[in-house]
C-alpha cells in the first residue's frame, strides 16, 4: 500500500472515530450511526463543537439542553422544537433540493431557536 492511501485510511479512521465518539448513543429512538451521518448538532453556530450525529429517529430529550446553535443536514426532514417531547415553538429543515448538505447556523440574528432547542425528530 502506497503512503497517500495508508494517509487516507487513516484520514477515514480517525473521522469514523470522531462521529462515534460523540454521538449520543443513549436514546433508543436514536440510530446507530452505520456508513455516515444525516444530521448533525453542534454547539457552536460555524459547525464546531459537535453534539451528536443522527441517521433517523430523534430524541425526546437532549442530553445537551439547549445547546445547539448550527446544524448540517445531508438527507431528509428534520424538526426541532423548543420544549421536550416535541412540544413548543418549532421549526423544521431540511437538505438542499439539490441533494447537497445544507448548513444552518443558528446564532444571533438568525430566526431560528439558537441555545434553545430540547427536541427533535425526523419527519421526512
Ligand atoms: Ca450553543
Amino acid at each position: 500500500m502506497k503512503s497517500n492511501q495508508h494517509e487516507q485510511l487513516l484520514t477515514e479512521l480517525i473521522t469514523e472515530f470522531e462521529t462515534f465518539a460523540f454521538t449520543e448513543l443513549d436514546n433508543e429512538t436514536s440510530a446507530t450511526i452505520q456508513g455516515g451521518w444525516n444530521m448533525q448538532v453542534f454547539d457552536n453556530d460555524d459547525f464546531t463543537g459537535l453534539l451528536g450525529s443522527f441517521n433517523y429517529g430523534g430524541k425526546r430529550q437532549l442530553i445537551h439542553n439547549d445547546q445547539i446553535s448550527s446544524i448540517i443536514i445531508r438527507s431528509g426532514q428534520w424538526r426541532f422544537y423548543k420544549d421536550r417531547d416535541f412540544k413548543g415553538a418549532a421549526y423544521t429543515l431540511g437538505s438542499l433540493a439539490n441533494g447537497q448538505p445544507a448548513y444552518y447556523k443558528l446564532g444571533p440574528g438568525t430566526q431560528y431557536l439558537n441555545n434553545q432547542i430540547s427536541s427533535f425528530q425526523q419527519v421526512g
